[in-house]
């Protein structure tokens, strides 16, 4: 157990009644969209309105499993119907790269088409070209199938694990859970200490979502934590136990070359990532340059075998605003565009892993940047923090970066919680980092005009313009803070279609005169018909509010 105290700053209720629950809301439902075959059927989240409409949206909860059976293998048949399995033994490329450049629809693709609701054509061509990734080792058939990529919506990556003083097996399946309940597209395994497979095979066999990892953790760990000790063998050995438990992704640090580390040594914070740091030693000790970049075509060979996506790791990324974009980042972002390169040379599916501590008006230039020189893999950022000065709200300082950074084209955000800088998160920090998160990523969906982003925000918007108190926190993030907030007052059922709520009172409830407001102009307009210039923004699909 944890004894980490209950975050500060995060605005969550405890939600005790739902603790074992993956259904936040009584009006959520799982619903499935059938697709072109009658074992692909994607999962949907169905929220009932009390006006008798429906909202779907796109849910990563999973089905729910049994910890001690594991959730069904969803893809089992899939991967042996395309012969991947006896590909797969032979150590022959078996990626979704491999066959979208073949030309082949993959059930997979089809599956994401259908969660993002584009054609699957689309998706083909964007993971062929190495904009997009899908990823799924064909040892994790529990999955399902998501897609990073910037023509798609964004998402939110969680970081879970134990550490050497802190956390246990159960309670990592448990943030996992908690984790996608609140919308967590990945998470990455970031255990360290005792138990780390055990952990793993756990998280795996339980997870709807792809797992990564960072294999060097465990490498580490095998040669007692001292850096020098560590060699290409005890690497390579870890990533291909962790491939055979069916781990989706690892963060590979190949990019932190020896020539690159003196780059670093006149920062203001010098090397931040765990990564980075172990690697940068390594060479210095040995001088001799990064194994895991002189091994690269070795390790893609084998993580082809699976269908592992290398996020390529940013060891040199800035920790504090005034290192951001300096000549050590950017060396760095110049290798990886290399090693993006070699990877798709063996059809391995790449993305790219950025920044860190960015102030906003350099946040841009780092997607531009890594944009152009990776050919448009996806970029996959952690935050980044636009400024270093809020300890313990680091979660906030770091959505500000995300948010904007996913508007200009960032593929994937690796959330950062409360406990950033300050401790091991708890499941209330995992909670407020996941839903933090995802207001950052549909955020920046909103802002991109991605195809129908706003639906969920018009609907929201309708259901608080008619007073339908119950739907507007059915819709919205995380409906039992918004329900306990507002009942912290007003909590008689009568108050749930009150046209007011106790920060402005009936009188002066801004809303509500609105509508009386609206309804005068709307009377006026009967009586005098006649065209009425529209100006502004496109009017929202859907139906009007009625008066
Ligand atoms: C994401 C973008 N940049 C870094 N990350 C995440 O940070 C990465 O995916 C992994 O979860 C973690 C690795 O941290 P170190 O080892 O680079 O500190
Ligand atoms: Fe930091």
């Amino acid at each position: 157990m944890t004894t980490a105290p209950a975050s500060p700053g995060a605005h969550t209720r405890p939600d005790a009644r739902l603790a074992d629950a993956r259904q936040v809301h009584p009006a959520h439902e799982r619903v499935s969209v059938p697709g072109s075959r009658p074992d692909l059927q994607v999962p949907r989240l169905r929220v009932h309105l009390t006006n008798g409409e429906a909202f779907d949206r796109y849910t990563t909860a999973g089905p729910g499993s049994d910890p001690a059976v594991g959730l069904p293998p969803l893809r089992a048949a899939w991967v042996r119907e395309r012969g991947d399995d006896a590909a797969h033994d032979a150590g022959r490329p078996v990626t979704q790269m491999h066959h979208a450049r073949a030309g082949r629809i993959t059930p997979e693709m089809e599956f994401v088409a259908l969660r993002e609701d584009c054609e699957p054509e689309l998706v083909r061509a964007e993971v062929a070209a190495g904009r997009a990734v899908i990823p799924l080792n064909v040892r994790h058939p529990e999955a399902e199938p998501m897609v990073v990529g910037r023509r798609f919506l964004v998402k939110v990556n969680a970081n879970i694990g134990t550490s050497a003083v802190t956390s246990g097996v159960e309670e990592e399946v448990e943030k996992l859970t908690w984790a996608v309940t609140w919308g967590a597209d990945t998470v990455m395994d970031l255990s360290t200490g005792r138990r780390i497979r055990e952990t793993r095979e756990a998280v795996l066999r339980n997870s709807p979502v792809p797992i990564g990892t960072v294999p060097v953790y465990e490498a580490l760990e095998k040669v007692g934590g001292d850096a020098a000790k560590l060699s290409w063998e005890v690497f390579r050995d870890t990533v291909v136990e962790q491939a055979e438990q069916g781990v989706d992704y690892v963060t590979v640090h190949a990019g932190v070359l020896r020539a690159h580390v003196p780059l670093a040594a006149h920062r203001v914070t010098g090397i931040v990532s765990r990564g980075g740091s172990i690697m940068a030693g390594w060479s210095m000790a040995h001088a001799r340059e990064n194994f895991a970049y002189e091994h690269f075509d070795e390790l893609c060979e084998l993580l082809a075998a699976y269908d592992v996506t290398i996020s390529l790791g940013d060891g040199l990324r800035p920790g504090s605003v005034a290192d951001a974009n300096d000549a050590a980042q950017l060396a760095e972002l110049r290798t990886l565009a290399e090693l993006t390169t070699r990877a798709w040379e063996h059809d391995v599916q790449v993305m790219v892993e950025g920044p860190g501590h960015v102030p906003l008006d350099l946040v841009e230039e780092n997607v531009r940047l890594q944009q152009e020189w990776c050919h448009g893999a996806p970029f996959y950022t952690l935050g980044p923090l636009a400024t270093d000065v809020a300890p313990g709200y680091d979660h906030i300082t770091s959505a500000i970066g995300a948010a904007t950074i996913g508007m200009h084209g960032t593929a994937m955000l690796c959330y950062v919680t409360p406990k950033e800088h300050l401790g091991l998160p708890d499941r209330d920090d995992v909670k407020t980092g996941v839903v933090t998160y995802k207001l950052a990523a549909h955020a920046a969906d909103v802002a991109k005009g991605h195809p129908g982003a706003r639906a969920w925000d018009d609907a929201l918007s309708r259901a608080r313009y008619d007073f339908r108190w119950h739907d507007q926190f059915a819709l919205s993030i995380d409906p039992p803070t918004a329900q306990a907030m507002h009942d912290e007052t007003l909590p008689a059922e009568a108050a749930k279609t009150a046209e007011f709520c106790s920060m402005c009172g009936p009188r002066f409830c801004s809303m509500r005169i609105s509508r009386e407001v609206t309804d005068l102009v709307l009377q006026r307009d009967a009586h005098a018909p006649g065209p009425v210039a529209a100006e502004g923004r496109e009017p929202a699909p859907g139906p009007r509010p009625s008066a």
